[in-house]
């Protein structure tokens, strides 16, 4: 499934980032910081300056935010995380 496909972009970027994920799960979501650390000021929803500290994931923004409130919620997050962002 997606595992095969995210391993090498994994691979990738693990020795760039160091972080740790608290729940993690697989593929990008393994790599990825937590929403928890991405809303650096606490107001439970993650602005795209709070995503441009993982560049990676700023592409991936506009399609995860899918009330286009420029903003993700928790569950947009991770939803994206997931790769259900796309539709
Ligand atoms: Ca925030
Ligand atoms: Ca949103």
């Amino acid at each position: 499934m997606r595992l095969g496909k995210t391993v090498m972009f994994s691979l990738m970027m693990v020795s760039a980032q160091g972080l740790t994920a608290p729940d993690v799960d697989v593929g990008l979501k393994q790599q990825a910081p937590s929403f928890i650390e991405l809303d650096r000021d606490g107001d439970g929803l993650v602005a795209k300056v709070e995503v441009e500290r993982v560049p990676r994931l700023v592409p991936r923004f506009d399609n995860w935010d899918r009330d286009k409130d420029g903003q993700l919620s928790r569950a947009e997050y991770r939803n994206g995380l997931l790769g259900r962002a796309s539709k």
